[in-house]
This record gives C-alpha cells, sequence and structure tokens, in this order.
C-alpha cells in the first residue's frame, strides 16, 4: 500500500513537472517578435515644424539597396495620406510614395502646414510590399 502511494505521488509530481515545462515552453515561444518598422523618433500626435528628420526603423527584418529580392531584406517607404500597400503589390512611385532605394533609414521630410497620415512600409528589393504586417502609420500635425 505504502508504494502503491508513492507510486501515485511520483506520478503526479511528474505530470507537474511536464506541465510546467510545457508552459514554459509555450510562454517563450510567444515572446518572439514578429518582424516589425516603426518611427523611430517621431510618435503619432506630435506636432512638427518642416523639413523634420524622419527616422525609420525595422525589426525583424535587413535593410537592403533596391534591385535583388531576398528573404528577410528590404527597404523604406514613406507614404503621405495613403494607404499601406497590400502584401505583395508594387508601391507605386509618385508623390505621396517616396522610396528609399539606397537602403537609407533617414529622411528630412518638407511639408506644408497641416495635418498628415504617415505611413512606414517596408517592401522587397523589387518594390514589392510585405503588407500591412510590415507598414506603421502615424498622425502628425506640421504648423
Ligand atoms: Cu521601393
Amino acid at each position: 500500500m505504502k508504494t502503491f502511494k508513492s507510486t501515485k505521488l511520483f506520478i503526479l509530481l511528474f505530470a507537474i513537472i511536464i506541465s510546467a515545462c510545457q508552459s514554459n515552453t509555450q510562454s517563450n515561444e510567444k515572446v518572439v517578435t514578429e518582424p516589425s518598422v516603426f518611427f523611430k523618433n517621431i510618435q503619432t500626435g506630435a506636432v512638427l515644424a518642416s523639413p523634420f528628420l524622419v527616422e525609420m526603423g525595422v525589426e525583424g527584418m535587413g535593410v537592403e539597396p533596391a534591385g535583388k529580392v531576398n528573404d528577410l531584406m528590404g527597404h523604406h517607404h514613406i507614404i503621405i495620406n495613403s494607404n499601406f500597400i497590400a502584401d505583395g503589390d508594387i508601391v507605386p512611385a509618385d508623390a505621396k510614395h517616396i522610396h528609399f532605394g539606397g537602403g537609407q533609414t533617414e529622411y528630412q521630410l518638407e511639408l506644408e502646414a497641416g495635418n498628415y497620415s504617415l505611413t512606414l512600409q517596408f517592401a522587397d528589393g523589387v518594390h514589392q510590399s510585405y503588407g500591412e504586417k510590415m507598414s506603421k502609420t502615424i498622425n502628425v500635425t506640421v504648423r
């Protein structure tokens, strides 16, 4: 009887240890961050004097000049008063869409006074968007 009890206890402890290990593994997986882009130096709601410096950040991917398509690599774009570009679509080249095909991560943006949405959009070497998950939109006021 005593042996049976301790065996039961051992199995119970074993089960607790196993489940503790599993929940650790799960929470570690959740900590892994998805690749993302962000404005390093400007928060949404900022009031700025033109021209102002825009510092473009990326996590989980690398910046390289446009030209070739490489996994997890690309370049930044700033989109003014327009939406992010859907995954796989080409980022247009016009006054609203500024490409940083040289691999730049900083830009002096000049805008007339007013309210703007600024979207940072990451895209691959042939300007195909990485989609909404690799974009970030903020709203700013230019005095
Ligand atoms: Cu581009």
